[in-house]
């Protein structure tokens, strides 16, 4: 490498490592048609999540099965999200609080999840919310209760 070379890669270097806001960290949640863990059939892998507020939350689609992520509950202030069909979808989570969201394809099988920023501020609505999901559920009607009981 000629140090002209070398010069731009260090600042391309450098840019990289200055534009990520400070300790703001990545998390990724899998969408499955069968659980790496024994959770069943059609699943956000894992349900529950804890992040800090600034973070980013990315939706992958690792198993194409007509699988989407769209918020369905949220702290006060906080913007709702929808991916596209089996497309990525990378949400930063801004506000403090709870988050409940569900791959709307596969309501009925409970393919849910929550998300908990900070403190959670919001649980007596988000469970409040929960139980009117959870009336949609033909199968794997514990999974909402199980990923919200890890909220602490
Ligand atoms: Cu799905």
């Amino acid at each position: 490498m000629t140090s002209h070379r070398k010069f731009w890669w260090l600042a391309g270097s450098l840019v990289c490592v200055l534009g990520a806001p400070a300790g703001a960290a990545e998390h990724t949640v899998h969408m499955l048609n069968t659980s790496k863990t024994g959770q069943g059939n059609m699943v956000f892998e894992p349900a529950f999540l804890k992040v800090a507020v600034g973070d980013t939350v990315v939706f992958k689609p690792t198993d194409k099965g007509g699988h989407n992520s769209v918020s369905t509950f949220l702290p006060p202030g906080a913007k709702a999200w929808k991916s596209g069909t089996d497309a990525e979808l990378k949400v930063v989570i801004e506000k403090e609080g709870v988050y409940l969201y569900e791959c709307f394809p596969h309501r009925v099988m409970a393919m849910v999840g929550v998300i908990q920023a900070g403190k959670p501020t919001n649980l007596a609505d988000a469970k409040a919310a929960a139980d009117k999901a959870k009336t949609a559920f033909a199968m794997n009607k514990d999974r909402l209760d199980k990923a919200l009981s890890q909220v602490q």
